[in-house]
């Protein structure tokens, strides 16, 4: 449910030399990763996502600069700005997501559950309102 999404902060380590920060998997995040990727370079006024996933469960972080996520189960839609690299949004899975507002030099890292399936995804808003209100899927 979106109702319970929230941003997490991240452990972040910070020292004269510069920062870091760490997750680890089954830890900080409540999954195995199975693959990493990252969007780059989105140009302005360009928006991403618009889909939802019946498995893949994913934990986004802005590695530099800044975009909205929001989370919409059917219900209810709330939107989030992630704009710092030691906090992140966990999606759980049937959640539709679009992602706006990118800012210039903007990096977004997913860590994923699954590797990548397309048949894993609902691309079609009406088909996931089908998809959500039918509870044995
Ligand atoms: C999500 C949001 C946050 C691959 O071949 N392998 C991959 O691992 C991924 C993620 C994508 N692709 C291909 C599939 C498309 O032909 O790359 C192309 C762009 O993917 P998509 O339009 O789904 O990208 P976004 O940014 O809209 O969505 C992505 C993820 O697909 C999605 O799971 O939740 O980031």
């Amino acid at each position: 449910k979106v109702s319970e999404a929230c941003l997490t902060d991240i452990k972040k380590i910070t020292d004269y030399r510069g920062n870091l920060s760490v997750v680890e998997e089954l830890k900080d995040i409540p999954f195995k990763i199975a693959r990493a990727y990252w969007v780059y370079d989105v140009p302005g006024g360009e928006c991403r996502g618009g889909h939802a996933h019946k498995t893949l469960k994913q934990f986004l972080v802005a590695l530099s600069g800044s975009f909205t996520v929001t989370l919409d189960d059917g219900t209810e839609k709330r939107t989030f700005l992630l704009n710092h690299p030691y906090q992140g949004l966990l999606i759980e899975t049937g959640i539709w997501r679009t992602m706006d507002d990118f800012s210039s030099g903007a990096v977004c890292l997913v860590l994923a559950s699954e590797v990548y399936d397309e048949d894993d995804y609902i691309r079609e808003y009406d088909k996931f309102l089908e998809y959500v209100s039918d509870a044995d899927h």
